[in-house]
């Protein structure tokens, strides 16, 4: 069956429930973009040009909600507690619902069976029949549940799961027998899923996808009564909950210098006094509903972070509200290695500011990233800051239309349940043929005609397709990830298999004397000093973030959209 876009999101607000502040606070938000996502799908649809889209079967079971879980956050909505994870499962079924594919929805465990025809009591019963649905959105908590409640069907099951996973998954730790043998367990499991099924908050490692959610979107007359309307000395601190307040060291110094340039505004909760850390210039607000807090952004020229919480959706909030976002860089960067928050999280990713992908996406004008422990270089931003005019700006990648673009190509294409054809081919006779590059410092190859296969015809289909690869060795220590970000490219985990081999080696004039096949998460990689190549023996751990101070990677890089770094050009 065709998917018709979808503009009314009534049947929607319906199947949400009620109940729960949690569900509250999603169907507010729920309906105050519905405009917004209501002119996304338009332009989307006109962009698709009648494509034919495939609707699916899809069940969205938010693990984190049910009571079966503990349930921390929904009593908390009202007390600055965490909303970021609130706000992207909004997103996520209103974009699902917009789509027009066919949603149900569970927030508890008995839902949840229901759903799945699984009879109640714990695992005894598995799912015998097939699965009905296409696709099961959940989390970790979700995963926990699944496992108790369908036994061993999962594991026949588990390629039509998506993860959504706000930090992020690395392969090393998704593998079970590798993350046990070698030091990467964590705290969330190891589901053994093709990483590309966690889906996460932030496009942090290309190994998983990037679900992302969205945020305000204004027109030009907005844009311009904003600019209008700023008021240059005015601030907003980014914490809603006091103890992201504390005043830990050289904090009360940088509050007070900004207060001398400054009126400092806060949206702290409380509940009848101020709390203790907010000092009495602040003027706080208490905690605000979403539409409120816009309003106060649109106000403000500067909004500022103190370093937790870590990558949440309101600096892009302020930002699209035509705020400068300042924030603290982390020397060294926070990881699991050394910071409690990221401890346990399974990935090595290091955080190298309060917002990195603000940092690394955005920049300058709209952020400035700079050590609140140097007094002058932070009284040099405010000031810099005051005189700065900037324009409200919001990446394409967060808005409606470029949440569903990016929803829509993942549900037509992804697919891991087929298996993949090997490649090269077992019995091909058309030879892979690597044009001899200019050693192996830095080779691209400017399109895959080059890898001398026609993809059409000995090449098995793959998406992204394979004319968007671009191959190249990462420098020794480097990931994957960094390699082809520093060549604008992104690392594309899906195309791993192509240059998993040495032809690939040979393409690159890589030395090899041995060249063995290894489960190794940094392979495929090369070592100049001892000659030696490694390739990967187990496609699960194909990992864009894996580095070895003792390798060069083999990255397979691919060209991205504009402001969509999820897809390829050819993606859609
Ligand atoms: C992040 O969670 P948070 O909820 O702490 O993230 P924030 O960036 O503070 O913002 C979440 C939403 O809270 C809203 C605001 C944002 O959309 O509009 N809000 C509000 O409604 N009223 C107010 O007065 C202030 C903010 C992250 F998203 C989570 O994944 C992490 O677990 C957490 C910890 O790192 O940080």
């Amino acid at each position: 069956r065709q998917a018709a876009f979808r503009t009314d999101l009534s049947s929607l607000l319906d199947q949400v429930g009620t109940g729960k502040e949690s569900l509250s606070f999603m169907k507010r938000r729920m309906r105050r973009l519905a405009p917004q996502w209501g002119t996304a799908a338009q332009r989307l649809h006109a962009k698709l040009r009648q494509r034919w889209r495939e609707q699916k079967k899809i069940l969205v079971h938010v693990g984190f909600l049910t009571e079966e879980s503990g349930d921390v956050f929904s009593p908390k909505v009202l007390k600055g507690g965490p909303l970021g994870e609130m706000v992207q499962w909004a997103d996520i079924l209103t974009a699902l619902h917009v789509l027009g594919h066919n949603l149900k929805i569970s927030m508890s465990v008995k839902e949840l069976q229901g759903f799945l025809g699984v009879p109640p009591g714990r695992g005894s019963c598995p799912l015998t029949g097939p699965l009905p649905f296409d696709l099961i959105y959940t989390d970790y908590h979700g995963m926990q549940q699944m496992k108790q409640h369908m036994g061993l069907s999962l594991k026949r099951h588990k390629c039509h799961i998506r993860v959504i996973d706000t930090f992020g998954t690395e392969p090393a730790y998704n593998h079970e027998e590798y993350a046990t043998l070698h030091g990467y367990r964590s705290n969330w499991g190891y589901w053994n899923l093709n990483t590309r099924q966690y889906m996460t908050m932030f496009p942090h490692t290309p190994d998983n996808s990037f679900m992302g959610f969205v945020s305000e979107e204004l027109n030009d007359t907005e844009k311009r009564s904003i600019m209008l309307n700023k008021v240059n000395s005015m601030a907003v601190v980014y914490g809603k909950e006091a103890s992201m307040w504390k005043l830990q060291q050289g904090k009360e110094g940088f509050l007070q210098t900004l207060h001398r340039y400054m009126e400092v505004h806060g949206t702290v909760y409380y509940e009848t006094q101020r709390p203790p850390e907010v000092p009495a210039f602040v003027k706080n607000h208490g905690l605000l509903p979403q539409h409120e807090l816009q309003t106060l952004l649109r106000r403000a020229k500067l909004f500022i972070g103190f370093g937790f919480p870590y990558e949440g959706p309101a600096p892009l909030e302020a930002i699209a509200n035509g705020c400068i976002y300042l924030q603290p860089k982390f020397r060294p960067p926070h990881s699991s290695l050394n910071h409690e928050f990221f401890r346990g999280k399974p990935t090595s990713r290091e955080v190298s500011s309060q917002h990195p992908y603000a940092e690394q996406y955005i920049g300058r004008p709209h952020v400035m990233t700079v050590d609140y422990n140097n007094s002058q270089e932070f009284d040099s931003a405010i000031r810099e800051i005051m005189r700065t005019k900037v324009e409200p700006y919001l990446p394409y990648e967060y808005t409606c239309e470029g949440m569903l673009e990016r929803v829509h190509a993942y549900i037509q294409h992804q697919d891991f349940c087929s298996p993949e054809a090997p490649f090269p081919p077992a019995n091909s006779s058309t030879k892979t043929q690597w044009p001899s590059g200019p050693g192996p410092q830095f080779v691209l190859l400017p399109n895959s005609s080059a890898l001398g296969w026609a993809p059409n015809a000995s090449a098995p289909p793959s998406w992204p397709p394979l004319s968007s690869l671009r191959l190249l060795a990462s420098q020794d220590g480097q990931s994957c990830v960094e390699a082809c970000q520093r060549a604008h490219l992104v690392c594309e985990p899906a195309l791993f298999r192509f240059v998993n081999n040495k032809e690939a080696l040979r393409g690159l004039a890589v030395q090899c004397e041995v060249v063995e096949a290894e489960v190794n998460h940094v392979f495929p990689a090369f070592s100049v000093l001892r000659r030696e190549c490694g390739l990967q023996k187990d496609p699960l751990l194909y990992s864009c973030a894996g580095l070895s101070p003792k390798y060069r990677r083999l990255c397979p890089c691919r060209d991205s959209r504009r402001g969509q770094v999820a897809l390829c050009r050819d993606c859609l």
